[in-house]
This record gives structure tokens, sequence and C-alpha cells, in this order.
């Protein structure tokens, strides 16, 4: 089977190559639908990359995820090749594909020796061509049905960004065990936070009846390596409380089901207030004998109806939900009971940080929501059950294009964590605008958080848990709904794309993520590839530069967040403020003048954030009031600094139109315009941007711009 990847001819690959496949996979040209699973074939002239391909899959091992694995090769490539593989029931000949399973390195005829076998974890894979007595096979090996099916997506991966060699070597393992999406679903079919259409899950208070779709999602985030989903929102409201009652638990059951296949558990968010709410008792109090018991047999009551459920998700005590604070309990006693309930059947309880005072006085300079997470949880360090985990945004206030690290994640250190990052584009552009967010994870991963001296980053915590066997995780508030394409803009689904390669690997590169997208999506002609992706590349810096500057955050209309309101948050209750006035802005959020947050973090970060002078400047304004005419790294004034920022930016928005617009030729038409269309939009709204906070400082500060554009 000869793969040449070329320049692809889009439209005729992906009408041409509808339903002839095993797993009926859905065929919609031009509609964004397949993502980056679309395998559109592989035309035959302007090759830039020629492999030769084994004909035949053989596995080994039996387990229902090789079955998925296996189903997966086969339609893959008979997508790309035009020619359906064999599936053989020896690996007799050369040229084939061998699935196995080893579940220990003691079969006499194994490929893998022993010190290769101890180096993979339970998901892990092992790719390489190995020799047999017949000839040359291409083996994926893995510990367990889950390994092997994500070592068929990586292979795929590999073909089709032309890596894939004969000399091809990869040993891969996650970098933690647990890799999940929350959606804040509720229902009714809205999405809190959802800017692509509705839910794939729920409708008018009831499942949605055809689950073929959510099948096709497990495909996507199987193929990105997740292994994990919470279904329904962590606000969970009246209706969604009975998600745990026989009501909807067989409707659960069955997409539970669907998951299962593609190696991803179920998880629900709960009321914390279940007991009162659909028991009969008067307290949630987490000591309360009573409640214990009707958690201890709500959970046996789950898992006889879900036996690998995964477990709660809780948001307690957080924007006016429920929680053990009513019944003077702290967060270690309300999430222990929902554990000890849990336990007997291995489920998880993941508990939200997202814990602050919602209804401060904005006149307050002392509270400081950026403490809230830090103080609350810090002093409960080692008091949570080991089958809990911390869910923990990942900076102090929520989501912003630019915020600090959060101190919580480099201070615990004797309680199990999960990383929250959210995809959905709630504060950076709500899926109108382009904004790839794998750049601003990146600096997440990559933080030092010096926990544990230097080197202490993020990831390596992520993997050092793992190493020790503790539980750890990332998850991420998800992106998608039942539009057609997923993501409303078809470039966001990038961000759903390498958040899960990021979950998988943070050591990954925001730029070969990038790129592995756009050829899987889109195809690998030159120009496109290099064009889509230095659009994605730039498009955090671009977005940050139009809106608020410097890691102040904020400053969007109340309640929907999206557009430019400067004041929108300054005298609410949300604790969010920019503090300006005629003279500077900035929060001071020093120890020695300020809110002490900077104090949070482990020394040298504390010192380095203290200091104005090393303070990061894209972080400034996050912890230090600056005035206007203060000089920035680059000689300017800060003034100067937000005037250029915003003309700037939305002149590079400009600019992103215009790239697109080069590519017509060489994209399917209906993708074209659907991209075009919000790329106009952002442009546009670049401008209002860039002309409200403009207009705003100069009107505080009375300084001119001194290249003298238009400010009004
Ligand atoms: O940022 C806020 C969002 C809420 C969300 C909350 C949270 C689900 O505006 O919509 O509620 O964060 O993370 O719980």
């Amino acid at each position: 089977m000869q793969i040449a990847l070329k320049e692809r001819d889009f439209m005729k690959t992906n009408l041409g190559r509808s339903n002839m496949n095993t797993i009926n996979i859905r065929r919609h040209p031009d509609s964004g639908y397949d993502a980056w699973l679309a395998f559109a074939g592989i035309d035959k002239d302007g090759t830039i990359y020629s492999h030769t391909l084994p004909e035949s899959i053989y596995t080994f091992g039996r387990d229902p995820l090789l079955d998925t694995a296996r189903d997966e090769l086969k339609c893959a490539l008979k997508l790309l090749t035009g020619k359906m593989p064999k599936v053989v029931d020896s690996p007799a000949k050369s040229g084939s594909i061998l699935l196995e399973i080893l579940a220990g390195p003691v079969r006499t005829d194994s490929f893998v020796p022993e010190e290769e076998w101890n180096k993979l974890g339970s998901e892990g894979y092992i790719i390489k061509y190995c020799n047999t007595a017949s000839g040359k096979n291409l083996l994926i090996t893995a510990k367990t049905g889950a390994g092997v099916l994500y070592g068929v997506y990586a292979l795929l991966r590999l073909v089709q960004c032309g890596t894939l060699t004969q000399d091809i070597y990869l040993l891969e393992n996650p970098v933690t065990g647990l890799r999940m999406l929350n959606h804040w679903d509720n229902l009714d079919g809205k999405i809190e936070r959802g800017y692509a259409g509705s839910s794939i899950f729920f409708e008018d208070n009831k499942f949605i009846m055809d689950l073929s779709r959510i099948r096709d999602y497990a495909r996507l985030m199987a193929s990105i390596g997740l292994n994990a989903v919470v279904m329904n929102n962590v606000n969970v409201h009246k209706t969604e409380t009975n998600l745990i009652t026989s009501a909807f638990l067989p409707k659960v059951a069955k997409v539970a089901e669907i998951f299962r296949k593609y190696g991803i558990k179920t998880f629900l968010s709960i009321n914390y207030c279940s007991t009162m709410e659909i028991g009969k008792l008067d307290t949630a109090d987490p000591l309360d004998e009573g409640v214990k018991s009707w958690w201890a047999n709500k959970a046996k009551e789950i898992f006889e109806t879900i036996p690998d459920f995964g477990g709660f998700l809780v948001k307690a005590d957080s924007e006016f939900r429920p929680g053990p604070f009513t019944y003077g309990r702290n967060h270690a006693e309300g999430a222990n009971m929902l554990a000890a309930a849990l336990e007997p059947f291995g489920g998880l309880v993941i508990w939200r940080c997202f814990v602050y005072n919602c209804t401060q006085d904005w006149r307050d300079r002392v509270t400081d929501r950026a403490n809230a997470a830090y103080d609350n949880f810090m002093p409960l360090d080692g008091l949570f059950a080991d089958n809990v985990l911390l869910q923990i945004k990942s900076g102090p206030m929520d989501f912003q294009v630019r915020e600090p690290v959060s101190p919580l994640l480099g201070g615990l250190k004797k309680t199990n964590f999960v990383l929250e990052f959210q995809i959905t584009q709630e504060y950076t552009g709500q899926q109108r605008h382009l904004c790839y967010l794998a750049p601003l994870w990146k600096d997440v991963f990559d933080f030092d958080t010096y926990r544990d001296g230097a080197g202490s980053t993020i990831a390596s915590l992520l993997s050092g848990a793992a190493a020790s066997g503790r539980l750890s995780g990332i998850t991420a508030v998800a992106n998608i709904g039942n539009d057609m394409n997923w993501t409303g803009h078809d470039l966001a689904q990038a961000n759903f794309y390498c958040y899960g390669r990021l979950a998988w690997n943070p050591g990954l590169s925001s730029e070969e993520i990038a790129k592995e997208w756009v050829i899987q999506t889109f195809g690998c002609n030159p120009h496109l590839l290099d064009t889509i992706t230095g659009m994605l590349l730039e498009s955090h810096h671009i977005y940050e530069s139009y809106t608020s500057p410097l890691g102040i955050g904020w400053m969007v209309n109340p309640n929907q967040h999206y557009g430019p309101n400067v004041d929108g948050y300054e005298y609410s209750a949300w604790g969010t403020y920019h503090r300006a006035d005629h003279e500077g802005l900035g929060v001071d959020r020093t120890v020695a003048a300020g809110t002490g947050y900077a104090g949070r973090y482990n020394k040298p970060v504390s010192e380095l954030y203290e200091n104005p002078k090393t303070c990061p400047e894209e972080l400034l304004l996050f912890f230090h009031r600056v005035l206007y005419k203060q000089k920035l790294k680059s000689g300017k004034t800060l003034i100067q600094h937000i005037y250029d920022s915003h003309f700037e930016g939305t002149g590079k928005a400009e600019q992103l139109v215009i790239k697109w617009s080069g590519m017509k030729d060489l994209l399917p038409p209906q993708t074209f315009e659907r991209v075009l269309n919000r790329l106009a939009e952002q442009a546009k709204h670049s401008k209002e941007w860039c002309d409200v906070v403009n207009s705003y400082f100069y009107r505080k500060s009375g300084i001119p711009d001194n290249k003298g554009r238009q400010i009004y």
C-alpha cells in the first residue's frame, strides 16, 4: 500500500470517499465535522513523502479496546489509501501491522525485551518495525487495549505528517493518569459558556436520542489521548441534581458505554446538597451519619448501574453553590465524606478549588480574590483522602488571557491535584476571535514552582505524582457543542486538539502541535501549512495586545464576558479590579505594600514578582500599580505601550483576514467562508476593543498618543 502525501484537492478527496468503513463514520464534506480525523486521502502526484505501509492487520490479545483500535485502523487506512486492509489471523507473512497487548514480556517470541516492556505504563505504547521469521512487520505493543488504541492514533498521525520511517521507534507514556474534559452542559441543552451550539448530550431536560454524535466525539477525544469526561455542568441545578437518580442513571450508563469503547471514563458533577434535594434528609452536614449513609447507598446504586463509573466532580461553596461551610465544616471534611462513599468501588472525588468571595465590596483593597484558592486550601494540605483530587484552575483568577500560574499548584505537597484549563474561549474571544491557546498552556506547564527546588515545573509535578503512584490529572472545560463543525470557529478545533496532545505530553511545542493539526485537518500544502500554523501561533499575542494590558485582565462586559468594557467589573462584587485613576493602574499585590499575593509563591518566584523591576512585564499590572508615565523595559511609557499594543493588535487582526483570504483556492469553499466571516468579525471587533481601551486611558490620563493616531 503506497502512501504518498501531497497537496490535496479537498473537495475531490472528501467527496470521493464516503461511507465505506466498518465503524460507519459520517462523512460531512466541507462541514468541519470530521475535524482532524478526516483521513482525507492521498493523491498520486506532488508527493512530498512516501512510505510503504503493511496491508494487513493482525491482533494479539483480547480486549474490547483492541477491537476498537483495529476497527479505527482499518477504517482510517481505507480512507487514506482507498484500499481496505485485511484482518489476518496470524502474522505469518511480512507486511502486517501487529496490534498486541503484551501483559508480560514472557512470550519467547516477544518483540519487546523486558527492559523495554518495563518502561511502558498502563496506557503507553511502543511503535516499531520488527523482523519476524517470515519478514518485516510494523508493531504496536502496549500493556492494555487503551495503550494499543493510542498507539494506532499515533501511527496514523505519523503517516499523515510524513514522519513514519522504516527505523521508527516510539515509546510513549502519558504524563498523567487522568486526562479529562469537563462539560458545562445543562439538561435543557444549553451550555454555560458554550460558543458552538447546544449540548451533544442533552436537550429539553432529556438525554439526546441519537447517540452517534457522542460516539464521534469519543473518537475525537481518544485520538488525542483523553480518557475521562464529565458530561454535566459543575453548576448543578435542580433538574441536573437528578442525574444520579434512577430517572437518569440508565441513560448515563448508555452514554458511559459509548465512551468506554474508546477508553474514556464517565464522571458526573453532583450537587453537594443532594441529600436534601433528592434525599429526604434535612441536612448535608458531611459529619452527619445519615448523610454519610445516604451517599454510601447512592454510590452503591451508581456503581451497580455503571461498574466503571469514574466519580464525582464537585463545585462547593463557590459562586452560590452549596457546600460544607453551611455546617461549619471545611472542604476536607466535605470531600472526604464523599470519598468514603466512593472508595469501596474505586471512585474518585474531584473537588474544585474555585472558591472565593463573590460578594466583595469593591472599596475593600485588602481582600484579594487572587489569594482565595490558596488561602482556602493550603491549610488543608495533607487532610484529603487518597481518592480525592483538588481541581485547581491554572491561574488564581479565572482563565484570563494572561494570569500568573496559581500558587496553590506549587504549594500543596501532600494532596493530589488536577490542573484545570478552559478550552471554551470565555475570556479569549468566545470562538469568534482566533486565539490558539497552546502557548498559554505551555507557559503553565513550564512554570517552575520551586516546590521541591529548581526544576519543579508544573509538568514535572504531574509526572512526578504519576511516577510515585499518586493520582494526578489535567482537565479542561470543553469548547464543543452541536454545531456541525463542533467548535463554531473551525480554527478553534485546534484548541481541542492541542489540549489533548499537551495533556498527553506537555513537552510538545505549540508549533509542532499546530502543524500536526493543520496537516491532518487541511492537508500538507506548504503554503497552507505555513500560513495557518503562523496564524495560530501569533493569535494569542494578537488577542492579548488589543484586550486588557499587561496581565490586569477582565475589562469585559459583565455576565456575557464578550467585548470591551473597561469598568465592567470595576465597581462590582466579583473581586476583579484594575484600579485605574488619572495617574496609573494596576493592583499592588506585593507583600510589602499590597495584598500579599506575591508572597504565596515559593522563593525565588515570590521575590521575582514582588519587585517591579524583575516581575515579568506581561504580568506587571497584575502585581503592581504602575504610573502611566513610568517607563517599561522597551523604553516606552506605560500609556504609550497601551496605545501602541492596541493599535498593533487590531492591525494584526486585519492581517489575519488577508492571510486567510490568500488561501481561497487551497481550502474547501464552505470552510473558507466560515472562517473568513469569523476573522472579519474579529478584525472589526478588535477595533472596538482598541478604541474603547485607548479612549478610556486617554481620558483618564490626559496624555496624548505620541504618534498622533485617532483616539476618541
Ligand atoms: O468563570 C466562571 C464562569 C462561570 C463558571 C465558573 C466556574 C460554571 O463565568 O460560568 O461556572 O467560572 O468555573 O465554576
